[in-house]
């Protein structure tokens, strides 16, 4: 799935930032006919999440309506049109002057509309319905029963079965855009390495049975090829520029639809040639091992909620370059693509993980959450195949693994991820540990541990052994790569104890650094991912003060905890980037 882009041939706008917004507590706009227009909305912006933006309304899940208008720009009633939404949390509805479009379920995931038959060249209005309630069939679930099973039950309000707020809204742009008929559908680039050349494979999807012609140029190299469309093409570039964290090089690609002997459509592609592959215990970026350092992280800002803040990701990887972090995880949801298209840019390694956080596996349901975590698996590879910095899908986080029927629901997902992509490494994030079955299959195994933190409290000499037996044991039965994906330590900002205690800046440096040396003391680990970039909002919760998760290593308004500073003198930050 291509993001939208303008050009000769291509032109994509922005909808509005204020739509018109009414709550709908009683549920009565879908009889009432909203969906073709409602009247009393106030200003609401768009993208961000409603939660924060109003007063007494931070906890309603329920459904909303948004509306907004918009004419076509100047010479798209020739055009193919569509409208794009990059997130809507949780399930949108969507109208166009009073037409039902249809619907997607699932946030942090684009889904678009064909609008080209409905558009009309003025007026048109646009309306969405958004409803984002917890329920145990979605996917993440919420207000799921206690399981009996589940050793630490953790209540919260609302009744998450994670540990984030959860936001809900049009939390990324809406985009209506505009594009030849018959022209490029889609593009998938798979890159490999032969000797010092470089390797581009394409394989090209248009409506056209047409020519394309491809253009890679960079790093004073040019390479053309004409292919049918059908065709797929290698391009070969000698003495590659190869993509890295140290060197993040970019080629341009430059698609073009040929018909008449001229071009009628266009689009152009960052390419990033690197491979990223399993061997034995190490993880292998363009054939030379590899570790990663970092952190998992949340779409979360005041005020804007899980809504799309650019700036605020121009922060974040300045803080996590400032550290000395390669990589981070997009827990526990797929990033927005601007996030994802600056991770090529500055050469950072992500591992992508689809919305499946807090998976259970009763029978009730499951095969509905099967089917969404298929879709969400699908689309998230579709969305984000061509990124050279990702390198790796996660197919779910701390999914409650004890029962039986959660080893047949991830060789399912997994089989899935390698056919949709054959050329990555797959994991699952588990908290489960020794019994997470998924093990045996995925490429890589991933831990989340606490010892030292929730169990046992206060006590990071014993949380430490316990986690070096565990990686021990771990590796000894599935002998593959590991990462610890997920450590940390809530801390309030400004908290001080002398010897270290629980919340104080102290115990959170301290226990990061005797972490991160049991990590460093085994080969096999080939990732370290501390649990927090920032602190982030969760639902309300004894173990949540203020309905926060204080386990960043910086405030949630980005200043640094004095772990921050030992992590960057852990992980051997050279200084933040020159202006
Ligand atoms: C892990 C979850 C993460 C939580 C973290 C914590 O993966 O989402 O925020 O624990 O408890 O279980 O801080």
């Amino acid at each position: 799935m291509l993001h939208p882009q303008s050009n000769p041939f291509r032109q994509c706008i922005t909808l509005p930032e204020f739509w018109d917004f009414r709550f709908d507590p009683d549920d009565l706009g879908t009889d009432a006919g909203w969906g073709e227009g409602f009247t009393g909305g106030r200003p609401i912006a768009v993208p961000a999440s409603w939660n924060d933006q109003f007063e007494d309304w931070r906890d309603y899940l329920g459904p909303a309506w948004y509306q907004t208008y918009f004419d076509l720009p100047w010479g798209w009633e020739q055009r193919r049109v569509a409208l794009r939404f990059g997130s809507v949390n949780y399930i949108a509805e969507v109208w166009l002057n009073g037409m039902r479009l249809g619907e997607h379920e699932g946030g942090h995931l684009p889904f678009e509309f064909d609008v080209t038959e409905h558009v009309r060249p003025e007026g048109n209005l646009l309306v969405v319905r958004v409803e984002g309630e917890l329920a145990p069939d979605r996917v993440p679930p919420g207000n799921v029963p206690p399981d009996p099973l589940d050793t630490f039950p953790r209540n919260k309000y609302p009744s998450t079965s994670f540990d984030f707020f959860p936001f809900c809204g049009i939390h990324r742009p809406v985009l209506l855009y505009a594009m030849p008929h018959g022209g490029i559908d889609d593009l998938t680039v798979v890159t490999d390495i032969a000797g010092n050349d470089g390797l581009v494979r394409l394989h090209l999807e248009a409506g056209d049975a047409a020519t394309a012609r491809l253009i890679l140029r960079g790093y004073g190299a040019e390479v053309s090829a004409e292919v049918a469309v059908s065709e797929e093409a290698t391009l070969t570039v000698p003495g590659a520029a190869l993509w890295s964290p140290a060197s993040p090089n970019l080629y341009d690609l430059t698609v073009e639809m040929l018909r008449d002997g001229g071009v009628f459509d266009r689009y152009a592609l960052p390419v990033g040639i690197r491979t990223i592959t399993v061997d034995g215990d190490a993880l292998l970026l363009n054939g030379e091992p590899v570790k990663l350092t970092g952190f998992g992280r949340h779409e979360d800002f005041p005020v804007t909620g899980r809504g799309l803040v650019p700036a605020v990701i121009v922060k974040d990887y300045a803080l996590m370059k400032w550290v000395g972090a390669n990589s981070f995880r997009t827990t526990h949801y797929p990033y927005s693509e601007q996030m994802m298209d600056l991770a090529d840019r500055l050469g950072f390694l992500v591992i992508d993980e689809t919305p499946a956080v807090g998976l259970f596996f009763h029978e009730d349901g499951l095969e509905r959450r099967l089917a969404l975590c298929r879709q969400y698996t699908q689309e998230m590879i579709a969305r984000d195949k061509n990124h050279p910095s990702v390198i790796m899908w996660s197919l779910a986080n701390e999914p409650h693994s004890k029962r039986p029927a959660a080893k047949g629901f991830f060789r399912n997902l997994y089989d899935l991820a390698r056919s949709l992509d054959p050329t990555r490494p797959v994991t699952v994030v588990s908290a489960v540990g020794i019994g997470e079955e998924a093990f045996e299959f995925c490429d890589v195994a991933c831990l989340n541990r606490y010892f030292g933190w929730y169990t046992p409290p206060g006590q990071v000499d014993e949380g430490c052994e316990l986690l070096s037996a565990e990686l021990d044991t771990l590796h000894g039965k599935y002998p593959k790569p590991l990462l610890l994906t997920e450590f940390g330590a809530d801390t309030i900002p400004g908290h001080h104890a002398q010897p270290p205690e629980m919340f104080s800046e102290e115990y959170q440096a301290e226990m990061l650094t005797r972490y991160i040396e049991v990590l460093d003391s085994k080969p096999f680990v080939v990732g370290q991912h501390v649990w927090n970039l920032c602190d982030f909002k969760t639902g309300q919760a004894v173990h949540r003060m203020g309905g926060m998760n204080l386990k960043g290593v910086f405030t949630r308004d980005r200043r640094p905890k004095l772990a921050a500073h030992r992590l960057r003198e852990l992980w051997g930050a050279q200084g933040s980037e020159s202006a």
